[in-house]
């Protein structure tokens, strides 16, 4: 029997995509949305109740009481299936970090002529977190030699994760006391499968206990090594303006989109793309340039650095095929639907996997070569206008919203701090006065078994009400750029008055995007120094601060999830929980992991209990902590004299208003 489908309007919250939902219900197209309605999720799998480890099975457990062949109970299956996801989560990030760091010492070694230094500063910082010491040496040297131990961070045989240093004291005290601080990035992720493949780990709360270790693998060490190193090579992130949704695809010019994660081959596109003896070629074909956008987390680092404008997040990448304007869609790893591949085929698109990791099924394959970067990028992007006279109809919607991205942990710093004295002692101050109710930070995924960006744009709208500063990265953060969220004028109009007269007084947007997923790592290193700054408690786990992705759909949204309790947090996941099959593991990863981390994983499909639970756990702390008790009432008479100003002001000009001369 035919299930019935969602209108656009029930499919998803962005206008453009429901434009573009609606264009591919017009000519028979089919779209993640469409198959998600046509295909109920598997009632055992959905609740981590099946297992498929051994050809003794796969045995479905269906109730508490059942076993598997091998007599595994529930709790033990749902807890396997649960840490391989955190697992692969793990490795995905993780192996992105180790390919960053291979480019940094082929860079280092002159075998890399496209890529070098661009931040010299950051590297020797990292230097200093990884034990190089920086005496003098030349850049490359010093490049080379923090390659190497950062690659060694991967496998090394002995010792724990360098970077579990740049965690309060306290927090590291906790995670060698229950013997989870990692040793090394691949190991723990390794144990993770040899734990759970059959006969071997068959104690729920053991197992969760090494996925905690597992999870830690990949905050503390492949994603913030994926962040560090992506910030030595392309330069740490500093505000720049910018542009996002499928309006920014232009109806005259070239349009390439750079869809994945690594930023490797997309910063070449973008130096491909500017190339004079290119751009001669884009006029021949006919076209007035060529007009790079991004999708998912390629789009986060290079908006980030580059103000490359975003196309959309995750469930847009379809939708951008069908706009029937995108002569190339350029994809490295993670989050690339196949079905990207088939839609193509009903237009002029070409798709490009570039990944020796990667590819698809019927996309050109043009192998990324960190030695040959540059001329790949150019063959790549003339592939591309190649397609441009063989456009048909467009039909690109006209949404497209200001944003002003970049904020590191170092510009955040700096922004607090001014230019001599970085610090956050403002913003713990704030915090402790009440002005900031708490921090949120809404990261992860689009899905399409909820409405997409609903969620992401609805519980950010009650946080900056309720005057909690919200950070986010990855496709939550392309859901309020949409919405208009990231812009400092956007504290005007969404802030509650103590948030409002922070931004205010700062100039920044009441919604602070951070990057890409490994840069969740920045959040990580801003509570870190929260904590150390003082006030605030002496432990992650005493700030004021939520962490969600309400609509997540990858197993990495899960690793970060679970490292983030591990380092204390309270995480909340949306809409389904892949543990429901268990409520002893539902009681573990929450209860259990309290009690042992501080931070507790919850799995909450209701907006309203998402925001009351994070709301009540923000003022629990700020008690916890013998702060005044939140009062809205006490601020917003500081009159909002430069907001008014910069409202006014177009954003070119608004930007210089508030950060100085920015990048464009
Ligand atoms: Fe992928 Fe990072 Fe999720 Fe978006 S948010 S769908 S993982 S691109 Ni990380
Ligand atoms: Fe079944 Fe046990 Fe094999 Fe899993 S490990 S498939 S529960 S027999």
């Amino acid at each position: 029997m035919a299930k019935k489908r969602r209108t656009p309007v029930e499919a998803s919250r962005d206008p453009a995509s429901v434009f573009m939902l609606e264009l591919a219900e017009e000519s028979g197209f089919e779209t993640a949305f469409s198959r998600a309605d046509d295909m109920s999720p598997c009632p055992i799998g959905e609740k981590g109740m099946c297992c498929r480890i051994c050809s003794m099975g796969p045995c479905r457990l269906v109730k508490e009481g059942d076993v598997g062949v091998c007599g595994a109970t529930l709790s033990t299956v749902v807890a396997r299936n649960f840490a391989r996801m955190i697992a692969a989560g793990a490795a995905a990030h993780s192996d992105h970090g180790r390919d960053l760091a291979h480019t940094l010492l082929a860079a280092a070694q002159g075998n890399a002529p496209d890529y070098g230094v661009r931040d010299e500063a950051k590297l020797r910082e990292v230097a200093g977190y990884l034990g190089v010491e920086v005496n003098g040496q030349p850049v490359n040297e010093l490049a080379a030699e923090v390659a190497r131990v950062a690659l060694d961070e991967f496998g090394k045989p002995f010792g724990e994760i360098l970077y579990l240093k740049r965690a309060p004291e306290k927090r590291q005290q906790i995670w060698r006391e229950l013997g989870i601080e990692p040793r090394n990035i691949d190991r723990e992720v390794v144990e993770t499968f040899h734990r759970t493949h059959m006969g071997n780990d068959q104690d729920a709360e053991h197992i969760l206990d090494h996925a905690m270790r597992a999870g830690l693998s990949d905050g503390w060490g492949g994603s913030m090594l994926a962040t560090d190193l992506s910030d030595i090579l392309f330069g740490t992130p500093s505000p720049v303006m910018s542009e996002a949704n499928l309006g920014v695809l232009k109806g005259n010019e070239v349009n390439i989109i750079v869809h994945g994660h690594e930023p490797t081959l997309s910063e070449m596109i973008v130096a491909a793309a500017q190339d004079p003896e290119v751009l001669a070629y884009a006029e021949e074909k006919g076209a007035d340039g060529i007009n790079l956008a991004g999708i998912c987390c390629t789009a986060n680092e290079t908006l980030m650095r580059q103000g490359v404008p975003l196309a959309g997040n995750f469930l847009q990448q379809e939708l951008a095929i069908l706009t029937g304007a995108v002569e190339a869609m350029v994809v490295d790893v993670q989050c690339i639907m196949q079905a990207v591949v088939s839609l193509s085929q009903g237009f002029h698109t070409e798709v490009i996997t570039t990944s020796r990791k990667a590819k698809v099924e019927g996309a050109t394959h043009i192998e990324f070569d960190e030695h040959r970067a540059l001329e790949i990028a150019k063959e790549v992007v003339k592939r591309a206008i190649d397609r441009f006279p063989e456009r048909a109809k467009t039909n690109i919607p006209s949404e497209r919203s200001d944003l002003i991205p970049g904020f590191s942990h170092e510009y955040i710093e700096y922004a607090l701090g001014g230019t001599y004295r970085g610090s956050f002692r403002p913003l713990n101050e704030a915090i402790a006065a009440g002005r900031i109710r708490g921090v949120v930070a809404n990261i992860g995924c689009n899905n399409p078994r909820v409405c997409h960006d609903s969620l992401h744009k609805d519980v950010v709208k009650t946080f900056l009400e309720n005057d909690i500063l919200v950070v986010e990265t990855g496709c939550g953060a392309i859901a309020c750029a949409k919405e208009g969220y990231l812009t400092p004028e956007a504290a005007f109009e969404y802030a509650g008055p103590g948030l409002r007269e922070v931004c205010e007084a700062i100039g920044m947007p009441p919604v602070l995007h951070m990057g890409s997923c490994v840069d969740n790592s920045r959040i990580l290193t801003v509570l870190s120094q929260m904590a150390s700054e003082g006030g605030l408690g002496d432990d992650i786990s005493d700030i004021p601060a939520v962490g969600m992705a309400p609509e997540w759909m990858s197993e990495k949204a899960l690793s970060i999830a679970t490292y983030a309790v591990a380092s204390g947090a309270y995480v909340i996941m949306g809409h389904h929980s892949p543990v429901a099959g268990s409520e002893v593991v539902t009681e573990l990863i929450s209860d259990g992991w309290e009690s042992k981390v501080g931070g507790r994983l919850e799995f909450i499909d209701n907006l309203e209990e998402i925001v009351e639970r994070t709301i009540a756990h923000i003022d629990n702390k700020r008690e916890a902590l013998g702060l005044s008790e939140y009062d809205a009432s006490q601020w917003g008479r500081s009159g909002d004299a430069k907001m008014n100003q910069l409202v006014d002001l177009p954003l070119e000009e608004r930007i210089e208003a508030s950060y100085g001369t920015v990048a464009k």
